[in-house]
């Protein structure tokens, strides 16, 4: 029997500042009637998908920034996304910012779940490697403080059975580190989904532009081949605020190979039908990590986080 699952990329065009969560999730809803229209089983929309990216703007003002967080998921907005994906029977992956009430304290990750096609949440990652900044800086066009808004997420790279399959989940600035998907591929994941907000002009440091698009693709592509994974990346794209961020939503092949690309930068679905054994022969050869890998000589990987050059 074929484990061919159909899913949506679905990505969103920019979400102004004052843009209310109700009018966003309506974009959302219906992008999900596409998507059920092409029968898909699984949608996947982008990093801090409710609200505009709310970090490029610096504030000591923590209502300010906590009025961009959910506190409940789903919440009084969101409920109607869970009504109506379960009502068409079809599961989805979410980025939101998590206000999250712990005895004592109050902590803000950098989310993505994944509901199943009842509505169930059944996985929850919280963004690991946080770019950027945690002060104001004078020099940058815009901010980008990650850092200050959001803790490390505390739950590693898990992967959750569903949909048939072993699925996991990154967000954003993670997709371009190598460990990501790799400690995901070492507990067999099949599917990586992923949101971003990736501004079209690096901030820190002078780039050229095309480089942009060509260091998401290039970091997804290489990601979903070395695990032999599909990859599904999604973007919030268009200018946002005046701040432009690529589109390029995409589905990747455990080959590497892009299948299905956005060609917008606005509210855009695209579609796949995923074989999830198709990453099989890969992760049976070439990466056979059982086989090949060589963990005796990979310990600098854990021990060290900078580099330190010989003397
Ligand atoms: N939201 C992100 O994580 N953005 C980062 C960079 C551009 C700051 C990214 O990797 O796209």
């Amino acid at each position: 029997m074929t484990r061919t699952l159909t899913v949506g990329a679905a990505q969103l065009g920019p979400i102004a500042r004052d843009e209310p969560r109700g009018r966003v999730v309506e974009r959302m809803l219906a992008l999900l009637e596409v998507a059920d229209n092409k029968r898909c089983k699984l949608v996947v929309y982008p990093e801090l998908a409710l609200t505009t990216f709310f970090p490029r703007w610096f504030t000591e003002d923590q209502g300010e920034i906590d009025s961009f967080f959910e506190s409940e998921m789903p919440g009084p907005e969101t409920q109607r996304l869970f009504d109506e994906a379960a009502r068409r029977g079809i599961g989805f992956c979410l980025g939101y910012a998590e206000l999250a009430e712990e005895p004592g304290r109050l902590r803000r990750f950098n989310t993505s779940i994944l509901v199943d096609s009842g509505g169930n949440i059944i996985g929850k990652y919280r963004k690991v490697h946080l770019p950027g900044h945690g002060e104001y800086e004078p020099q940058r066009p815009f901010q980008h403080l990650e850092k200050r808004y959001f803790e490390v997420g505390d739950l590693g790279f898990p992967v959750f059975r569903g949909f048939g399959g072993i699925m996991g989940m990154c967000i954003c600035n993670d997709r371009r580190w190598p460990e990501t998907y790799r400690v995901m591929g070492l507990q067999g994941v099949e599917m990586v989904m992923l949101g971003y907000n990736t501004p079209q002009i690096n901030a820190a440091v002078y780039e050229p532009g095309h480089l942009r698009m060509f260091h998401n693709h290039l970091s997804m592509q290489a990601g979903a081949y070395q695990n032999g994974v599909w990859v599904i990346g999604v973007a919030k794209a268009g200018v946002e605020e005046g701040v432009e961020h690529i589109g390029g939503s995409c589905i990747i092949s455990p080959t590497g190979e892009i299948v299905a690309q956005c060609r917008t930068t606005g509210d855009e679905l695209i579609t796949y039908d995923c074989d999830l054994d198709f990453g099989r022969y890969i992760r049976d050869t070439t990466f056979n990590f059982a086989k090949h890998r060589r963990i005796e000589h990979y310990g600098l990987i854990t021990e060290r986080t900078g580099e330190i050059p010989p003397p």
